[in-house]
């Protein structure tokens, strides 16, 4: 076995013992490791090669049409205690959940291979990286993982020197949601995931470890893992300041993450540092650091256009994998958005027909960051950067206006638990229907979210140079139901806002949720919105938030001894200004 870590060693042994592989490789991450897994992955014909002329070394894959999104109702935090886990989670006993889910790994490797993947989230050698090695027999996930994470020898090499990693532990099994599980060992630093090869549940490194358990880890440690972008945005001074912002699945991060700012923006420029995952240290200076665990995008194609995000389909030219993506009369690859081209084959492989859809509304791409135009020349800092304000995000039609900025850290931390928004296709169950999202991790966070708020509530005793905290809401409508906000590149004007209160240089009205844009303070040059609808945007309507805060007040209630007095207090401070 090449390694000499007994621990490691030892759960290899086990792991194949369990379930009995007929072979099994350690993946060194080579880009020749890679060329040789693809190739055999177009030899079984489940890798489609695309067209080599327009899309170079890029590949759709086509997943069980039943495999298609990440099932929350089939993931599991099992912590000693149900309360640890809290209501905000699915849990089992610990014990009870092993038994169950090796029943299921029990011999599910037979006559495949089992492959053995060392990562790291974070650039390697930072101070506040972690490791993983993933076992698994998908090879789709093991090229994955090369995208998405660093994967391979030099991870293997912290490994071997002692550094502390995630075991992880994933097979397809056989694909059947009635045998598919995605449990979380926090005591343990382990994960089971098995009977599925998406992305959220497969890919251990992202959700799984970079969320789930590192926001355990986080809390025990003073840090935050969060489910959030990093943007640095740069004005024509040549000033750049970074913003994280918290926004539920397939609502737009990475869109905001690799933002063209539009033509009366001459000179800034957004500089993408993650579109996913942030972790967020304090520094010694008391201002709070981020850095993005990732290496790649596993970003949502549908929408994903040359108005709504040039960037990444610049990103997206060469050595990118598709999935259940449609396919054109070219052998490119082809989504609802896409505005050239049209689609002649449909995400199941079957002729196109009119109405479609031709890709699945949760269909994929995975890159390596360093692809995008916008990737972040402080993208690979080992200390991360620095946050001047954090952002929360929903998708809400109504109520919820343009950009408000918090009061203070306590009424930022409660504008984050009060996040709620439409679900999306990200996730497996019916679309667009309102839920509670707090700080957009309701489907990651690893533990008690009552004791996550405390967490957060925490920081602002310690340090002393928190950024600022927002909340946008990109998806306001008319009463017609049309969008009131232009959104995209547009969003920039937002953003411009948001860092000019930071410096103290923006003019700010007062109002019972929060500080709102003054008026002119926004700028609107060079874009024709109409005054009615900046009003609409920005109106805040006090029975409307009352009810509001009612629902929020009932939903935080749930956690009982959990919730946070000084959240509680917050809340109810807020409705008596109403
Ligand atoms: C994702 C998700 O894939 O949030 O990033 O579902
Ligand atoms: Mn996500």
């Amino acid at each position: 076995m090449p390694t000499t870590n007994t621990e490691l060693k030892a759960w290899v042994e086990a792991s194949a013992q369990l379930t009995k592989p007929e072979r099994i490789h350690w993946c060194t991450g080579s880009d020749q490791e890679y060329e040789q897994i693809t190739r055999e992955l177009v030899r079984t014909k489940e890798l489609h090669p695309l067209n080599s002329g327009t899309f170079p070394h890029s590949y759709l894959y086509r997943s069980d049409p039943s495999d298609v999104a990440r099932t929350e109702h089939l993931t599991f935090v099992c912590t000693k205690d149900k309360e640890t886990a809290g209501p905000n989670n699915n849990w089992l006993d610990p014990q009870v959940a092993h038994h169950k889910i090796d029943a299921l790994f029990a011999g599910c490797m037979r006559g495949r291979t089992m492959y053995v993947l060392p990562y790291c989230m974070g650039p390697l050698g930072s101070p506040y990286s972690r490791y993983g090695v993933e076992i698994t027999d998908s090879p789709y996930v093991v090229i994955s993982m090369k995208i998405m994470t660093r994967m391979g020898n030099d991870a293997r090499h912290f490994i071997e020197q002692g550094q502390p990693f995630v075991k992880g532990l994933h097979s397809v099994g056989d694909l059947s949601p009635e045998r598919r599980f995605i449990m979380h060992f926090p005591d343990e630093m382990m994960i089971k995931s098995i009977g599925s090869g998406y992305g959220g549940n497969a890919l251990l490194g992202k959700k799984c470890h970079s969320l789930r358990l590192a926001s355990y880890q986080a809390q025990h440690e003073g840090w935050l893992a969060e489910h959030m972008l990093i943007v640095g945005v740069e004005n024509p001074q040549g000033e750049t300041h970074y913003i994280a912002a918290a926004f539920p699945s397939a609502c737009g991060k990475t869109n905001l993450a690799m933002l063209i700012p539009p033509e009366s923006y001459k000179g800034w420029k957004v500089w993408t540092v993650g579109d996913d995952i942030a972790w967020i240290h304090p520094g010694k200076d008391g201002r709070l650091y981020a850095i993005n665990p990732e290496a790649g995008y596993f970003g949502v194609a549908p929408g994903t256009s040359e108005k709504t995000n040039p960037n990444a389909l610049a990103s997206l030219q060469h050595d990118a994998i598709f999935t259940n993506v449609g396919l054109t009369a070219d052998n490119e690859p082809w989504w609802e958005g896409m505005t050239t081209k049209s689609p002649s084959i449909d995400w199941l492989g079957n002729k196109y027909s009119y109405p479609g859809p031709a890709a699945h509304p949760n269909s994929r791409f995975t890159v390596a960051a360093k692809q995008c135009p916008s990737y972040s020349p402080q993208a690979e800092n080992p200390q991360g950067v620095p946050l001047s304000a954090i952002v929360f995000g929903g998708r809400r039609p109504r109520l919820i206006p343009l950009v408000c900025e918090a009061k203070n850290w306590a009424h930022g931390v409660l504008m984050g638990a009060s996040l709620a928004s439409e679900t999306t296709a990200a996730a497996t169950g019916q679309v667009g229907i309102l839920r509670h999202d707090p700080m957009a991790m309701k489907p990651f966070c690893g533990y008690n979210f009552g004791r996550y708020w405390q967490h957060w509530l925490s920081f602002a005793d310690n340090y002393s140079q928190l950024p600022k905290i927002f909340s946008v809401n990109w998806f306001r409508q008319d009463e017609a139901g049309k969008f009131l906000w232009p959104g995209y590149g547009e969003n920039i004007r937002v953003l411009e806002w948001i860092i000019a209160r930071v410096k103290g240089q923006a003019e700010a009205c007062p109002t019972a949720v929060g500080f709102l844009p003054a008026e002119g303070a926004l700028n609107m040059k060079g874009l024709s919105l109409s005054p009615t609808h900046l009003d609409q945007l920005l109106y805040v309507d006090h029975a409307g938030w009352k009810d509001e805060l009612e629902k929020t007040r009932a939903y935080l209630e749930q956690f009982g001894d959990d919730l946070p007095a000084g959240l509680l207090r917050t809340l109810e401070s807020n409705y008596k200004s109403l």
